[in-house]
């Protein structure tokens, strides 16, 4: 059913506290934590407690979901103390996506480069 756990997939895991992660927050419908690869000072992963194969997926599909996510993206920013900062939905392989679980990607800490590679 849509938006149910995937037994093969990384970020429900993370979610179902099955695989370790630092959690920097959590609200009923999302879940923040800090990017194994950090790519950036600060990288923090916030993603959905449902499971949704990326971003365009999610938002079609739950609304009200996608706005918490942006919400906490926001949220993410002002505890880290960013001042500057990037929210990146890799979407498809061909734009780097590699888990298929919706995520945004919040970094700063640095300064970032426009456009992106
Ligand atoms: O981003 C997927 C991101 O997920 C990538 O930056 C690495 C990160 N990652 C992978 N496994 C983990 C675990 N276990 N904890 C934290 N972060 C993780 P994408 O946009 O799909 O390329």
């Amino acid at each position: 059913m849509a938006g149910e756990p995937q037994d093969d997939c990384l970020f429900c895991k993370v979610v179902a506290g099955q695989i370790p992660a630092t959690v920097v927050r959590e609200t009923e419908t999302t879940v923040a934590f800090r990017d194994i690869n950090p790519q950036a000072p600060t990288h923090v992963l916030v993603v959905p407690r449902a499971h949704y194969r990326d971003i365009a997926t999610l938002a079609a599909a739950e609304p009200a979901i996608t706005a918490d996510l942006l919400h906490e993206t926001g949220e993410v920013a002002a505890q880290e103390k960013l001042d500057s900062y990037r929210v990146v939905f890799n979407t498809g392989s061909g734009a780097g996506q590699t888990v298929w679980h919706a995520h945004a990607h919040v970094l700063g800490g640095r300064g970032l480069q426009w456009p992106p590679g």
